[in-house]
């Protein structure tokens, strides 16, 4: 095994993951090698967006009663048909869509779902802020035959896996399996991801808080009582909000810091989605040295009810998430 692997194709890096498991039928590396093509074509699309005729909204609200952006739906085309020629998917779920997506088939050796937010922070897409690709793995319980919407309302400690796509100043496909977290830097002259950050770890405390300030006057005590301290003087925090989900995470995972969507007087259960969004990210976390918690719980260990269910999120360095959950905790 070389020193180090930096530079290796994605497509290598996970076969040469597979060969450490002699069990593996290489399903998991089929299914994967499909998310990629759905990275790349919706990277061509992000990257191209001003100038084939695909920017704006496209008409019509989301589940979640949001504008539909064009790159909105394809993206989530994108992902639905790379999906469906993956025979390895037994069943989908998206933000963009109402129900779950049922697979399967005669051909299907189908055993995965897979549950995606397939273009979050778009309402920043016509400015031209990084917005991102999230996506989370199941597998269904055994012999399953077919897949109803409970097989999806499982806790984030089943993943099998969870990854985010950044389509930023370059485009970056972030995962992990439960051994570590490792980024590739897609390179558009040879068409490939190549490993560029291997095995990351986020820093134990940052210097980064990441909150919607405009929000202030809807925050609990126990948040805003947090802000406060990390707002006084002498505390060298400094604030960046994207309000781009992908794009504010990646950030502190490299550099260290907090994110924080936390329940408020306005949204009493928070705006984030917890299959999509806040389970993929809090596996990534975790598996970076981090931690993810609502305020009262952490999130990996919450069973859903409902599929499109939103949840309070606090995320980041493991100190500084810790002092935020003391300062939620101690003002309940
Ligand atoms: P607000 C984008 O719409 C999104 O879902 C996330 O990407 C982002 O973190 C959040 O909402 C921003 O929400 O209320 O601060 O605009």
């Amino acid at each position: 095994m070389p020193l180090s692997m930096s530079g290796m194709p994605l497509t290598k890096f996970l076969l040469q993951e597979q060969r450490k498991h002699a069990d593996s039928s290489g399903s998991f590396t089929s299914l994967f090698s499909d998310i990629i093509v759905a990275a790349k074509l919706i990277s061509r699309a992000v990257n191209k967006a001003g100038l084939i005729d695909i920017l704006g909204a496209a008409g019509g609200k989301n589940v979640q009663g949001e504008e539909v952006q064009k790159l909105d739906e394809f993206a989530n085309t994108a992902m639905l048909h790379t999906m469906e020629l993956s025979s390895f998917v037994l069943g989908m779920a998206s933000e963009e869509m109402d129900d779950i997506v049922k697979m399967g088939g005669p051909h299907s050796r189908g055993n995965y779902l897979i549950l995606f937010d397939p273009l979050d922070g778009s309402s920043n897409i016509d400015v031209n802020i990084s917005v991102g690709t999230i996506f989370s793995i199941l597998k269904t319980p055994n012999g399953h035959d077919g897949v109803t919407e409970k097989d999806f309302l499982r806790p984030g400690v089943e993943q099998v896996c969870a990854g985010y796509v950044l389509y930023g100043s370059s485009t970056m496909f972030v995962y992990t399996t439960g051994n570590g977290v490792h980024g590739f830097t897609l390179d558009p002259s040879v068409g490939e991801f190549l490993l560029s950050h291997e095995n990351i770890r986020m820093p134990e405390r940052g210097k980064i808080y990441s909150i919607n300030e405009g929000n202030s006057a809807y925050w609990y005590d126990g948040t805003a009582k947090y802000i406060e301290k990390l707002k006084s003087n002498g505390s060298g925090y400094s604030a960046r909000y994207v309000g781009s989900l992908v794009a504010d995470f990646h950030r502190n995972l490299l550099k260290g810091g907090v994110f924080l969507y936390p329940a408020d007087k306005k949204s009493k259960k928070g705006k984030l989605r917890l299959l999509y969004e806040a389970n993929p990210l809090s596996f990534i976390v975790e598996q970076a040295g981090g931690m993810s918690s609502t305020g009262d719980n952490r999130v990996m260990e919450i069973v859903p009810e409902e599929l499109h269910q939103r949840v309070p999120l606090i995320i980041g360095s493991k100190a500084d998430v810790q002092e935020a959950v003391g300062c939620w905790r101690a003002a309940q």
